[in-house]
């Protein structure tokens, strides 16, 4: 299956080869050209690494290399397709700046290579004597959203006692998510392909990709589904879009609460679903009253008429229609009304009475999978102490999912001497979070930080120990269950050897560390084990999945509920009012806000970077460069007022920072915003593509935490532009 590696004996052995054969001709193309040609080619199910969309891909290798990747058809994220990162993000492989070796940080940007057994004696040490002077719950694990190797980790912080685990979300999308969970129970995704008339509040399907969603997109365009875009710049799915609507920055909640007047004052909502679904409309409808599409426009800078002409095309084809529930802009992570934002969106769908509807918002069906006898093979207990970063915990985040946890949180506890050891997986917190200094100052405040990752990111930098993992083509993971209208399973497997012999699965790392900690007993199986038992109630086995990399499931579509407390959508939340917060939104304004000669920092994705992970890749940095990708987007109105004019270099200052970039002036951006992309400005000089280049929006933005859901309000903050040199 896998390959042999590409070592420097191999290669060398092949040339003497060709050299022999071709006495005269060595470098002859139509030589080289036959050899590729008559290369025996395998075709290889992985899922791609390169961002939290994970599409299921084919890798074809020749000759121990990889040639080249395709997306898999039947995956629900790339139906046949994968983006430009996904065709680069398989090259992560043979980057040079990959980490080789275990590494111990022996001072500023200085690492020394170490042995993979003293590297776990020593963490282990150090980690006991954590435990022993402080205790568990001052141990965290924060990892990114998706790897399937947190079934490894999990067992290890449960079995060392530990419960502060984190995914990434308290800088992505955990308002929405908990917004979600106390409102539906649970994330119903738009119906795209019957929707008569969608709303997307900032989302973009056409730069936050995931090829699937951007092909559905140009589906509904195509279809005639009137796709409405509220954002405060004209991103790249305007393009596919009927209407944009530029919104001032941080105040889509007064969009939606007048848009809910509307459709009440209007009768333009569905009575039997409100009668049948939800509790709390009474006062719900009450606190709508108040807020007048003429209201909401002196905040959004959107006129009365368009609000009102928006709730009207959703409610005239409800229940084909919706507002789609996107990731972050107005509602994830950015703003300080976040969660009420998507708490009304929800409320909005619910007038529109499209749960479970064609065309409006459905729960997606999970596979089940399976899981190691117990009897067999020892669980660990649930940890008994509280979480280091308060969710879960009353007065401080009760309402905060425990499976996401605030993982920005953690330097400020390592600061206050609240969190003394820490493990970091595919993840990184120090560049993607607000305020760098702080991330990286809390960090090397513990007196342990080891840090897996595959490239020296701003994270690896900042710990005390530093792991390597072999990229996502060098190794087999875990099979993992995918929701959607069909469920679906599927698998990475591995493509070819691994490069760099020091590198290892995470999963083996976690288990040679606990073999140090005396916790083998937890570990004793391998993952050939864990994965039949997680296929066994499907009826497949890994070979299945070896063979065609994702399958699709039947599933039927269950009759319409809600995982909340009362089993309705709780338009008005009991848990909310419990806990001091708003029961019902209202109108909470935003921190920043523009001034005549200032402007509220926006950011986003674009398509060919993941978040600040892909800078480092030639290719795709390559086409930055080569189309001023990394310039900072500002109105011409505000620009004339200021002296700059398009592709000056500018100086962005902040309370916090000054930096320096070039200026792109158009009039697809609100005059009060100034759009950052997200993926540049890499700190780490061990990214050598991408270090200095660029600048990043984190460094302007202080360190926050939301009040409800614990994110980290990532557009909160004004900046002043001025031309250099002025
Ligand atoms: N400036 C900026 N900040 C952002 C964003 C942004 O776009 N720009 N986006 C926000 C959002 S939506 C999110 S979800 C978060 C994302 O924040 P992160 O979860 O930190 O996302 P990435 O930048 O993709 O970082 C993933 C890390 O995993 C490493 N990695 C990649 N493959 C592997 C592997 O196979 N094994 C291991 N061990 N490591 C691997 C990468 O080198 C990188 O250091 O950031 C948020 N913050
Ligand atoms: N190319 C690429 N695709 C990705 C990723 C990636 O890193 N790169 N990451 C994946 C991940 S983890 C995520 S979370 C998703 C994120 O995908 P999206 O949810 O689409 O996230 P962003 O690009 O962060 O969206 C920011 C958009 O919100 C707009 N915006 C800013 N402020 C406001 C506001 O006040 N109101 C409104 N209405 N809009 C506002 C910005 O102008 C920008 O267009 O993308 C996924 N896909
Ligand atoms: S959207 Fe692109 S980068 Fe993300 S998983 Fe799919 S192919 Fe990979
Ligand atoms: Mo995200």
């Amino acid at each position: 299956m896998a390959a042999k590696p590409f070592s420097r004996r191999t290669f060398l052995k092949a040339a003497g080869v060709t050299l022999a054969a071709a006495t005269g001709d060595i470098f002859a193309f139509n030589d080289w050209l036959a050899k590729a040609k008559a290369a025996e080619v395998s075709k290889i199910p992985s899922i791609c690494g390169t961002c939290s969309a994970w599409c299921g891909m084919w890798i074809y290798v020749k000759n121990g290399r990889i040639w080249k990747a395709t997306g898999q058809k039947q995956h629900p994220a790339s139906k046949g397709k994968l983006c430009a990162r996904g065709h680069a993000g398989i090259m992560w492989a043979y980057n040079k700046d990959r980490i080789t070796h275990p590494m111990k940080r022996m001072g500023d940007n200085w690492f020394e290579p170490i042995s993979w057994d003293d590297a776990y004696s020593e963490i282990a040490a150090k980690l006991q004597k954590v435990l022993t002077d402080y205790g568990p719950q001052t141990v965290f694990y924060s990892q990114n959203a998706k790897p399937t190797s947190r079934y490894y980790m999990q067992r290890f912080m449960h079995a060392i006692g530990a419960p502060t685990i984190h995914s990434h979300h308290s800088i992505c999308s955990t308002a929405r998510d908990v917004a979600n969970k106390w409102t539906t129970g649970a994330m119903a995704t738009a119906d795209m392909a019957n929707a008569k008339c969608i709303l997307f509040l900032g989302r973009s399907y056409a730069d936050g990709i995931s090829p699937s969603a951007t092909a559905n997109l140009a589906d509904a365009r195509e279809r005639g589904t009137k796709v409405i875009i509220v954002d405060p710049r004209y991103s790249s799915s305007c393009i596919l879009g009927d209407q944009w609507v530029p919104i001032r920055p941080g105040t889509d909640l007064a969009l939606l609460l007048a848009m809910a007047h509307v459709l009440l004052e209007e009768n333009l909502y569905d009575p039997d679903f409100i009668e049948q679904y939800t509790v709390g409309f009474d006062e719900f409808k009450k606190t709508m009253l108040s807020y007048t599409p003429e209201w909401a426009a002196g905040i959004t800078d959107i006129p009365a008429e368009t609000i009102r002409t928006i709730a009207r095309d959703l409610g005239k084809n409800r229940p084909a229609s919706c507002i789609e529930q996107g990731y972050k802009a107005p509602n994830g992570a950015n703003y300080v009304n976040g969660t009420q934002t998507f708490r009304m969106m929800i409320c909005i769908n619910a007038l529109l009475g499209n749960y479970g509807k064609n065309g409006g918002m459905k729960f997606p069906l999970n596979p089940k999978l399976g899981e190691l006898d117990p009897k067999q093979y020892p669980v660990p207990p649930k940890p008994k102490v509280p979480r280091c970063d308060g969710v879960g915990i009353k007065g401080e985040y009760p309402l905060c999912q425990t499976s996401q946890g605030i993982p920005h949180l953690m330097p400020k506890k390592a600061m206050e001497g609240k969190a003394k050891a820490g493990f970091i997986y595919s993840f990184n917190p120090a560049r993607n979070s607000p305020d760098p200094k702080l991330m990286v100052d809390g960090y090397k405040k513990l007196e342990l930080l080891v840090v897996c990752d595959i490239q020296w990111s701003e994270t690896a930098m900042a710990a005390s120990y530093v792991l390597p993992e072999c990229s996502f083509v060098e190794r087999e993971d875990l099979p993992t269950g995918i929701a959607g209208g069909k469920p679906a399973v599927t698998m990475r497997c591995q493509a070819i050897d691994r490069i760099h012999s020091q590198t290892k699965p995470f999963e083996e790392i976690v288990t040679g560390l606990a073999g140090k900690m005396g916790l083998q007993k937890y570990f004793d199986f391998s993952r050939e084990e864990v994965a039949t038992a997680m296929l066994k109630p499907l009826k497949l086995t890994t070979e299945d999945l070896r063979q065609k990399g994702t399958i699709v499931l039947d599933g039927k579509a269950k009759e319409l509920s809600f995982a909340t407390e009362s089993g309705k959508v709780e338009l008005y939340c009991k848990a909310f009012a419990d806990n001091g917060y708003d029961a019902v939104p209202v109108w909470q304004p935003p921190l920043a806000n523009a001034g005549k000669n200032s402007f509220v920092l926006i950011h986003g994705k674009q398509g060919i970077m993941s978040h600040t992970a892909t800078a480092n890749i030639p290719g795709l940095l390559q086409i930055a460069k080569n189309y001023n990708l990394e310039r900072i987007w500002i109105n011409p109105a505000k620009a004339k007022r200021l002296g700059i004019k398009d592709g000056e270099l500018v100086e962005v200052s902040s309370p916090y920072t000054s930096k320096q970039v070039r200026v792109k002036v158009t009039e697809r951006v609100h005059p009060d915003a100034a759009f950052l992309p997200a993926g540049y400005g890499n700190l780490s000089p061990w990214l050598k593509t991408g270090y200095g280049f660029g600048i990043n929006p984190n460094d302007f933005c202080p360190h926050r935490v939301e009040a409800i859901s614990g994110h980290a309000m990532m557009m909160e903050v004004v900046v002043t532009i001025r031309k250099v040199g002025e």
